[in-house]
């Protein structure tokens, strides 16, 4: 034989022998990270999760500890439980927070897995729970029974672009229970969204129990749009949402939608309209009728007992002013109840954020105006010391439709398909807003059209991830072409976790 036939039928052998080895995952950079990581770097072997993986974490960081266990568990059938340890050990999966900003800042972390050991380092807890999603990552979807679970070597190094990360659930059009709210932190949760915004109270419904106002939820919570039966949580349930959240380092900022989108109030108690008679409650989704009587009294000793019980409810640092589409409310009586509102709400040792319009009102310091849809009102906040969130509703709206087929949302601000929700910079959409002045991104779900949990899901995937990244991903490190495979990866995971998605035409989904 010649020496060039022996080399090629030495090659077809091995080409032979490496086809028939089952695949492992040992290219960590290969996996579909969202939202993608600053770097991966590969070592080509694998970790061997099994039963006698041990999970240790440093003391404080149990809570993150039994959340990894848990999800491991539930995609592995294992049984993994979570010990303290005080030094990293030789074997096994050690969460570790350092408490020092370091190269990657309090909120980046590194993950590093070898054959022997995963290490997920952080500079605070959120930091450490980012890292455990990283790794949650590099999972397969599911695992049969007995099958060891191969997870490639290697390391990333992270950090969030952005320190607010978002999504609004509007839960006065439609009310959501308890459970589906949980089921909506944990969609946030598994793509390192540290926000939800709950728009608590519109014309359609009042949402969240006052002690001193009970009729709000009596009346108020009565119904919804369509004229079903509605709903409205505890303040003990409220409080459950916030600690399921705060497990998951999500921050909720409470809503009440004021001066206008009061009719639910307006209905419940008399005293508070001009003339001091209760209005209708109203089943509509109009827009812009209902206002506050702005020049009485007891409309301020109202809103004082709402923000007064709602914050001392919520640990996170925001209340939600609302302010928008006050049609009926003349602008020379929205822009002193706004300021007088803002000062309620700073007595309350909260800060004030509000839909674009409260730009109207002065002074901005310390206040965060979210920009919807209105560019002037917007760079108007900006001169005046505001932050920015940035939530166009032309992009960001998780209520627009698709296309004009999309059986649930709304078009009024255009449809936003995968593509168009994914590739925008908050940095550059809108003139005289940059970078320095932008908090961060959230993408509001309204709910006029969407009456569950399942129709919830349809419109939040697949463009929920696409908005975590935007958050998450430096504009530099993004790209649609290269994120469609990446997020091609996920239609298993979504479907694995029962996410009834939009499988997009645009995604060359993964079977
Ligand atoms: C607007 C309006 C909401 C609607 C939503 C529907 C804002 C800030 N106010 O957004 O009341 O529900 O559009 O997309």
């Amino acid at each position: 034989m010649r020496i060039n036939t022996i080399l090629l039928l030495a090659m077809s052998i091995t080409l032979a022998l490496l086809s028939c080895t089952p695949k492992t995952p040992t290219d960590l950079a290969k996996t579909g990270f969202i939202p993608k990581p600053v770097s991966v770097t590969s070592t080509g072997e694998a970790f061997i999760l099994k039963s006698s993986t041990g999970i240790f974490v440093q003391e404080g960081q149990q809570q993150t500890g039994q959340y990894l266990a848990d999800e491991l568990n539930k995609i592995t059938g294992l049984s993994l439980t979570v010990e303290t340890a005080t030094e990293t050990p030789s074997n096994g999966i050690y969460l570790f927070v350092s408490g020092e900003a370091g190269e990657l800042g309090m909120e980046g972390y590194e993950l590093t897995i070898s054959k022997k050991q995963i290490t997920v380092s952080a500079g605070n807890p959120a930091g450490c729970f980012y890292g455990v999603q990283t790794l949650l990552q590099t999972l397969p979807v599911k695992v049969n029974p007995g099958e060891p679970v191969e997870i490639a070597t290697g390391s990333v190094s992270d950090f969030p672009e952005y320190t607010f990360r978002g999504a609004m659930l509007d839960v006065a059009r439609h009310f959501f229970s308890v459970d589906e709210v949980k089921q909506f932190i944990d969609f946030l949760a598994a793509y390192k969204m540290n926000v939800l915004h709950l728009h608590l109270s519109d014309d359609q419904g009042w949402r969240i129990e006052i002690k001193s106002w009970p009729k709000l939820t009596e009346i108020g919570g009565s119904t919804e749009v369509g004229g079903g039966e509605g709903g409205f949580y505890t303040q003990e349930q409220y409080s459950e949402i916030v600690r399921y959240a705060h497990e998951r380092q999500i921050t909720i900022i409470p809503e009440i939608d004021m001066p206008g989108h009061t009719n639910a109030a307006l209905a419940s108690y008399p005293e508070l309209n001009c003339n001091g008679k209760a209005t209708e409650l109203y089943t509509g989704t109009e827009v812009g009728f209902s206002t506050l009587c702005t020049d009485k009294e007891i409309t301020y000793q109202f809103i004082g007992d709402v923000v007064r019980e709602i914050s001392a409810l919520t640990p996170g640092p925001w209340f939600h002013v609302g302010g928008d589409e006050s049609h009926s409310t003349p602008i020379e009586d929205y822009i002193p109840f706004v300021n007088r509102v803002q000062e309620i709400v700073v007595s309350n040792g909260k800060k004030v954020i509000g839909w674009d319009e409260i730009a109207n009102a002065a002074p901005m310091e310390n206040a965060t105006v979210q920009f919807w849809a209105d560019i002037k009102n917007t760079t108007l906040g900006v001169e005046k010391g505001a932050k920015v969130i940035m939530s166009p509703a032309a992009k960001a709206y998780l209520d627009m439709q698709y296309d004009s087929t999309t059986h649930l949302g709304l078009h009024w601000a255009g449809y936003i398909e995968v593509d168009a929700g994914y590739s925008w910079d908050p940095a550059t959409l809108v003139p005289g807003v940059s970078r320095e002045n932008i908090l961060g991104v959230e993408a509001p779900l309204w709910s006029e059209t969407v009456t569950n949990i399942d129709e919830v899901e349809y419109l939040v995937f697949p463009r929920l991830p696409g908005y975590a990244e935007i958050g998450w991903t430096s504009p530099e490190n993004r790209n649609w072409d290269e994120y469609k495979l990446r997020l091609a990866q996920h239609g298993k995971r979504f479907e694995a976790k029962g996410i009834d998605f939009y499988r997009s035409k645009l995604v060359p989904w993964e079977e």
